[in-house]
């Protein structure tokens, strides 16, 4: 978010920014280096920054400063992607770190401030694990970010990938895939400010031009990522592959791993709600009729076992971007047993892939999130080993690619 960005957000007041509390700051021979632990950034510059962070002690608007200070073009955004400066309403959603990097990254790890801004012809995704499960039908789901990570392989910098399933071969030079880590969270944290926090990671991935993949987590965090979605495009249609429809009533306006499409239809600029996979029989809560939305569709579990992946996608306006959620319950139990509410009579592997694959091909992925994953109970982490091929397939399909002829592979001399 610029400057001018953070302005209009402060709802008709200008935004006021302070400076980062407990920083540390190095100076040697007139150079200064400002370290934010919390955020792990570092920014070397020079003694002139020292006034500037003085006069931002106290929480003031950009506008104040500028009437007694000449910046040189660029400062403030530089202090901003470091965290130095930030938004005073920001704060309190900052102060203790937000993200903590992955010791297995998918693709590159890369901390926030350095976040590159898209090129050209570039194509790529910006993973983000938010290991947030509060309910305890999804406890466990914590653990889904490191689980996918451990059993994501490759590399992705080398100059191709090959994949015997499908038999193609991907030039992976322009692809790019930035792994952030993971959102920080306290236990006593709420989940509405848990979900500002990864909104505020998920948004500066979007304005960089990547696309988000979020690594629950049970599967409330869909609605961190489609909130974001819903916000700044006119149109956008969810692909939902679940067990369950997740529409479930709670308390109202508390989102729960139940219900983040209850939230997601409450937005107009949601077009539509494609459900795959579904296959649960329940009781129509009391007192309710069913509502005459049409942009609720879906494909069960059942009809899919007779279905090409061309027709479970039939029907679906191709114009408009996509959010691609999928919860690993969708998954048979027997091959994917490691998640939360395991339903009998679920997708096979071969199933998944296709249906994924077909998807992200067809329909342009703006963001996309795998989750309810939980720990490992034996020794391999079949969910995780399931999600991670999804997400290959995914980030692969922004790679172009040739027929694969070989994958006999001998060193040249
Ligand atoms: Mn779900």
């Amino acid at each position: 978010m610029n400057a001018r960005g953070a302005a209009r957000r402060g709802r008709g007041s200008p935004a006021r920014f302070v400076v980062f509390p407990d920083l540390a700051i190095q100076r040697s021979a007139g150079r200064v280096v400002v370290t934010n632990l919390a955020h792990a950034t570092h920014l070397e510059t020079s003694e002139a920054i020292l006034p500037l962070l003085e006069l931002f002690a106290r929480p003031r608007t950009l506008a104040s400063l500028k009437a007694e200070f000449r910046l040189p073009p660029g400062t403030f955004e530089e202090l901003r992607r470091h965290a130095i400066l930030v938004p005073e309403s920001e704060l309190p959603l900052v102060r203790g770190g937000l993200l903590a990097p992955s010791r297995s990254p998918i693709g590159e790890s890369r901390a926030l401030p350095d976040l590159p801004q898209r090129a050209g012809r570039e194509r790529g995704f910006c993973v983000v694990g938010v290991p947030l499960d509060r309910s305890t039908a999804s406890c466990g789901a914590r653990f889904g970010p490191a689980a996918v990570r451990g059993a994501f392989s490759l590399e992705l910098d080398a100059p191709a990938v090959v994949d015997l399933d499908f038999r193609r071969r991907h030039d992976t030079s322009r692809l790019r895939v930035f792994d952030l880590g993971d959102l920080q969270m306290q236990p006593s944290e709420t989940v509405e400010t848990i979900g500002r926090r990864a909104r505020m990671v998920i948004e500066r991935a979007l304005d960089a031009g990547w696309v988000p993949i979020v690594l629950g987590g049970d599967h409330s965090v869909a609605w961190f990522a489609l909130e974001a979605l819903l916000d700044r495009l006119p149109a956008l249609g969810v692909l939902h592959f679940d067990a369950h429809h997740d529409l479930y009533a709670g308390p109202p306006g508390e989102l729960a791993h139940s219900n983040p499409f209850a939230f997601a239809l409450e937005r107009r600029s949601l077009r539509v709600l494609h459900q795959i996979g579904l296959r649960t029989v329940e009781d129509q809560p009391v007192g309710t009729r069913p509502a005459r939305d049409r942009r609720v569709r879906w494909v069960s579990s059942r009809e899919l076992a007779r279905m090409r992946p061309a027709d479970v996608f039939r029907g679906l306006p191709t114009t408009i971007p996509y959010y691609l959620s999928f919860d690993i319950d969708c998954m048979d139990p027997s091959v994917a047993p490691e998640t939360g509410t395991r339903v009998p009579g679920g997708l096979t592997y071969a199933t998944a892939i296709e249906l994924v694959d077909h998807a992200a091909r067809r329909f342009r992925i703006v963001g996309a999130d795998f989750v309810e994953v939980t720990r490992t109970d034996g020794r391999d982490n079949l969910a995780a080993s399931i999600v991670a091929r999804l997400l290959a397939q995914l980030v692969l399909s922004a790679a172009p690619h040739t027929r694969l002829t070989s994958y006999h592979f001998v060193y040249e001399r």
